[in-house]
């Protein structure tokens, strides 16, 4: 069934000049595409519709600091099953639980600085897609 999520390279990864590796894992997969992407500052609105399911946890004002702390790459990633997949791509949350292979496994050690986002469900996509790309067909 081809799905379309939200992937965001977060600021560690634009910082760092990883997104060729990390968008090279994502164009790489079977018959996935990349139908819109972007290069972005997000500003706090934006950041607290995204993020709003943790409003209140304790990581949650740190979490939105790092976010506006640089420019990130905002996409639209299209395919089989790819919701799941690039959740997979991106291994756990802790990057250090993580296994190798994976982007946080292979690049991160901060459980903040964990590199991507990508939508955790079909409803989170769907809600997120409309945040970042509204226009998008
Ligand atoms: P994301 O939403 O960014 O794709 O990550 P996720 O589903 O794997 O993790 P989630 O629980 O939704 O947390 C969102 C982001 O908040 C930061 N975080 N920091 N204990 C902490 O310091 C902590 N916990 C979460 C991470 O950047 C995580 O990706
Ligand atoms: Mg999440």
């Amino acid at each position: 069934m081809s799905q379309r999520t939200l992937v965001i390279l977060k600021p560690d990864a634009v910082r760092r000049g990883l997104i060729g590796e990390i968008i090279g894992r994502i164009e790489r997969k079977a018959g996935w595409t990349i139908p819109a992407m972007e290069l972005r500052t997000l500003d706090q609105e934006t950041l607290e519709t995204h993020y709003g399911e943790h409003k209140g946890k304790p990581f949650y004002e740190p979490l939105m600091g790092f976010m506006a702390s640089g420019p990130v790459v905002v996409l639209v990633a299209e395919g089989e099953r790819v919701i799941e997949g690039v959740r997979q791509l991106a291994g756990p949350t802790d990057p250090i639980a993580a296994a190798p292979g994976s982007i946080r496994g292979d690049f991160g050690t901060i459980v903040r600085e964990n590199l991507i986002h990508a939508s955790d469900s079909e409803e989170s996509a769907e809600r997120e897609l409309k945040i970042f790309f509204p226009g998008l067909v």
